[in-house]
């Protein structure tokens, strides 16, 4: 069939909108028509050629929602009409990381979802007879796309596209780093460091987890009102800090009768490794867990002196929120269709495909939380 999308010919090029083909659902794939796509980092950072695992042409976009229009043999899981999210991080339930409960890394699709095809190693879009590769096993930035079943999650019919495919990657990914990951507790202290996409969900995700104090730290000045906006209780801005910002954030969370700083948890949200560096420093000793969100560029590395973790500090990294898609995302979902917790507010932009390129201008100046491409 004839499908839009805006594809990915070359890095460092924008998205061209063309009609391309999609081949139908294979056995247990599903077809779908995507309603809403956000634009997210990893779409940038593959776009513009610094991912080394990036392939063209391609059909990028991972973070969507839409509904199953038809369904290929042995699929029982969901059915026409269906509405549903796509999950780059799927969830078999029979891959011997599904069962060991211990991570949401499913291996079942994962050889072939790299080199961007389907499980039977083919890809289903093709442009003027030549294959277009499949992306995050999602290609969302498509208004048809094919997905293996186990990599579709089913959701209520009354969430709003535009707002619940966000629930494709980025607040999953915040909320989930809080719930799954960390695991906070009533009253623990927090630092999250970089207030984008994902570390405002961080900070939502740790209102709803009753964090006493969420120290909130980004080089913007103008992400402070955003933070404040989703449970922030204290701004810092490195660039305003006399000496050293480590130093600043332990004094800032001294409690206790020893009075020593440290926060319970920190996150870095910055994908900086500086800053990866600081946020685990600023946990607290003996106890305190530093969680990597931020993925960081080709060939970067992490250091810090080992009493650092001699001395009980913990450096943790989580995908996708540590969440099993097909059954944590759908709760998310409800948690946002409850109000307990907020979307609408972070997209900023609502785009037509035709426009899709100017979501990753805004993107680059800061001026987006989330732009949303609308079908
Ligand atoms: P964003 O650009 O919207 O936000 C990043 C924020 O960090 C900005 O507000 C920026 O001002 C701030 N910042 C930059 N340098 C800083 C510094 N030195 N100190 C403090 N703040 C600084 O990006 P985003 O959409 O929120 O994504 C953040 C990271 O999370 C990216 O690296 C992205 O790839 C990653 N991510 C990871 C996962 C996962 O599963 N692990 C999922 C989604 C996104
Ligand atoms: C989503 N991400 C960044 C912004 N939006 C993102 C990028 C990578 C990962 C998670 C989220 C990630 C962490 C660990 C892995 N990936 C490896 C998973 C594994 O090997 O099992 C990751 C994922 C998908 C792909 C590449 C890397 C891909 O489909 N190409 C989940
Ligand atoms: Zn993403």
């Amino acid at each position: 069939m004839d499908v839009r999308a805006a594809v990915a010919f070359e890095a460092g090029k924008p998205l061209q909108i063309e009609t391309v083909q999609l081949e139908g659902p294979k056995a247990f794939e599903v077809l779908l028509e995507i309603k809403a796509t956000g634009i997210c980092h990893t779409d940038e950072f593959t776009l513009s050629g610094a991912d080394p695992e990036g392939l063209f042409p391609a059909i990028l976009g991972h973070e969507g929602a839409g509904i199953v229009v038809d369904i290929g043999p042995g699929v029982t899981s969901v059915k026409k009409g269906d509405h549903v999210i796509p999950l780059y991080t799927p969830e078999c339930r029979q891959c011997p990381s599904c069962l060991s409960r211990k991570t949401n890394l499913c291996t079942a699709i994962r050889g072939t979802q790299g080199k961007g095809l389907m499980p039977d190693s083919t890809s289903r879009f093709s442009f003027g007879g030549k294959p277009v590769f499949h992306y995050m096993g999602c290609s969302t930035f498509a208004n048809f796309t094919v997905l293996p079943e186990i990599a579709v999650a089913k959701i209520r019919e009354d969430a709003p596209f535009e707002k619940a495919c966000y629930i494709g990657c980025g607040v999953t990914t915040g909320v989930g780093a809080v719930v799954n990951t960390a695991k906070v507790e009533i009253g623990a202290t927090s630092i999250v460091f970089g207030l984008g996409g994902i570390g405002l969900n961080v900070i939502q995700g740790l209102r709803l987890a009753g964090a006493d104090m969420i120290i909130g730290v980004d080089i913007n000045p103008s992400r402070k009102e955003w933070g404040e906006r989703f449970g922030m209780t204290h701004f810092v801005n490195p660039k305003e800090v006399e000496g050293d910002l480590v130093a600043y954030l332990v004094n800032l969370t001294k409690r206790g009768a020893d009075q020593i700083g440290g926060a319970d948890y920190t996150f870095d949200c910055t994908g900086n490794t500086t800053v990866m560096r600081q946020a685990l420093e600023a946990s607290h000793r003996g106890w305190g867990q530093s969680i990597i969100i931020g993925v960081a560029g080709a060939g970067k590395e992490i250091s810090t002196r080992p009493f650092q973790l001699v001395t009980g500090r913990v450096w943790k990294g989580t995908a996708f929120g540590g969440a099993r898609g097909r059954t944590d995302v759908p709760k998310i979902v409800d948690w946002y269709m409850e109000g307990k917790i907020e979307i609408d507010p972070m997209i900023t932009h609502l785009l037509p495909l035709e426009d899709i390129n100017r979501g990753f201008d805004l993107m680059h100046s800061g001026e987006s939380i989330r732009s949303v491409v609308v079908y």
